[in-house]
């Protein structure tokens, strides 16, 4: 047995043992990265891939919390601080009900990669809790996000461990979070990021996930000869990541024309309206079902009555952009957009698509920005925030964007440049891993064992 076969036995027994989108996490960059370890085999005496597919520390934590009618109320909290080779852990924080140990190591561990691929200097970590933020009033909130950082507060630091956003967790809840770590420790630390700006945030960090996705896409575009001006693209999810696609889209002259939540889809094919959009799901946090009684050109799918995976997949488009969650869009899904003649797929969520999915797509030519290049971003606008808390500093919206699209188009220069080496063509789901491993591998020889 071969030595990455060999380590991926032990990341499905012992590492993994029952946690299958973790596993299916490292299969991803293990079966990718083969070429890489076949050309620079020292990283084999370092046993680095076991070392790397182990996280350093999971914690785990109790969240006791009163709602508005004075019940106590218990979730669990976790913290994946998987590997700080290249520099402090940093990593979102999920409030969703469907978080558990298998997918925060999931996240933590493409947290490692995508932080690498930044060039920035920073570990990778995920965190997170079972809660529900659906239905709670804004003190509820308040009240969660104090008893999360009050159990959790000394496992962090502005140089140990920062947290940020993710589902579920947006300014509001950051600057709950944050609010409570200064009463806690009598500190400024800028030990979480996505700050609102009268907390120090960075005047580009709500959007720069979204905007970096389409700045990303069309950069990658742009060296095929191609441009997503005029084009009609589909797009999954209504929240932060999705809302600032379909800004950025509309202002490089695309057509947006499909949003969803997790209760079903919008198809408008005159174009979301954006306007309507953030009213409902940033303002009113309520359901998408609202557009369509507001919006009478848009047709309205409720998920529970819609066979297979996402409808938001049958609509014909030149780019797909799945911006909700994990795996939403699956074989069958995929299939449908390569019949409709899609040309390209570019993440805005964590691994949004199924390794069959992504199989597919390969195998008919379709160009395939992967998550932890397309929205690396949002992460790199958090380390942007970071160095001005710490150098008492500012940068203005228009300094912050110029900056993200130097970064987006770095990012993409040196995937292509890995894709060259390795003879990958336009793998650059492939090129992103080996661009990401060999950074950190180079960290974990440097600091010795
Ligand atoms: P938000 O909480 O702002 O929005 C999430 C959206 O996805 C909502 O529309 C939500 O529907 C939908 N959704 C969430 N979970 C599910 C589910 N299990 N099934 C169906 N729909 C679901 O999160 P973000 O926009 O911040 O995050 C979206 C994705 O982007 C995630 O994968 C996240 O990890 C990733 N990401 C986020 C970054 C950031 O900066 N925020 C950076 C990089 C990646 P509903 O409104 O009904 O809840
Ligand atoms: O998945 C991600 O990159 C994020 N949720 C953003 C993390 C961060 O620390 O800004």
């Amino acid at each position: 047995m071969n030595y990455i076969q060999q380590a991926m036995e032990i990341a499905r027994g012992t590492n993994c043992a029952g946690d299958t989108t973790f596993f299916q996490a490292i299969e991803e960059v293990l079966t990718s990265i083969k070429p890489f370890i076949k050309k620079n085999p020292e990283y084999i005496e370092h046993n680095i891939i076991e070392r790397i597919i182990c996280p350093n520390r999971e914690i785990r934590f109790k969240i006791e919390w009163l709602d508005d009618k004075n019940r106590i109320h218990v979730n669990n909290g976790y913290r994946i601080q998987f590997n700080n080779a290249l520099g402090p852990y940093k990593g979102g924080v999920r409030f969703h009900p469907s978080v558990n140990p298998d997918i925060l190591k999931f996240l933590a561990f493409e947290q490692i990669f995508k932080n690498a691929i930044t060039g920035l200097h920073i570990g990778g970590a995920k965190g997170g809790a079972d809660f529900d933020p659906k239905g709670k009033s804004d003190q509820e909130i308040m009240k969660f996000c104090q008893a999360f950082m009050t159990a959790f507060y000394n496992s962090i630091g502005e140089d140990i461990d920062i947290l940020g956003g993710d589902i579920g967790v947006g300014e509001r809840e950051v600057g709950y979070l944050f609010g409570q770590y200064k009463m806690l420790t009598n500190s400024y630390d800028s030990i979480i990021t996505s700050k609102p700006i009268a907390l120090g945030g960075s005047e580009g960090r709500s959007s720069a996930t979204g905007y970096g996705l389409v700045y990303f896409t069309q950069t990658l575009l742009e060296d095929m000869g191609e441009t997503l001006k005029g084009k009609i693209c589909t797009i999954s999810g209504s929240g932060n990541v999705a809302i600032h696609a379909i800004e950025k889209l509309y202002d490089i002259g695309a057509i947006p024309v499909t949003c969803s939540d997790s209760k079903g889809t919008i198809h408008d094919p005159n174009g979301i309206d954006l306007a309507l959009l953030k009213e409902i799901k940033l303002e009113q946090r309520a359901s998408l079902e609202l557009y369509a009684e507001e919006k009478k050109t848009a047709t309205y799918v409720k998920r529970e009555e819609y066979q297979g995976g996402s409808y938001v997949w049958d609509i014909p488009c030149f780019a797909a952009f799945p911006c909700a969650t994990q795996n939403e869009l699956g074989e069958e899904s995929a299939q449908k957009l390569i019949d409709n003649d899609v040309k390209i797929i570019a993440e805005g969520a964590n691994m949004p698509t199924t390794t069959q999915g992504i199989e597919l797509f390969m195998k008919n030519d379709i160009i395939f920005a992967p998550a932890k290049a397309a929205n690396a971003g949002g992460v790199a606008v958090s380390v942007l925030e970071m160095s001005q808390n710490s150098a008492f500093n500012y940068w203005s919206p228009e300094e912050i964007d110029q900056k993200l699209q130097e970064i987006m188009s770095k990012i993409y220069r040196d995937i292509k440049k890995t894709c060259d080496e390795y003879n990958l063509d336009m793998d650059l789901a492939a090129g992103a891993n080996i661009l990401g491993f060999k950074r950190v591998a180079k960290a974990m020889v440097a600091q010795g064992v």
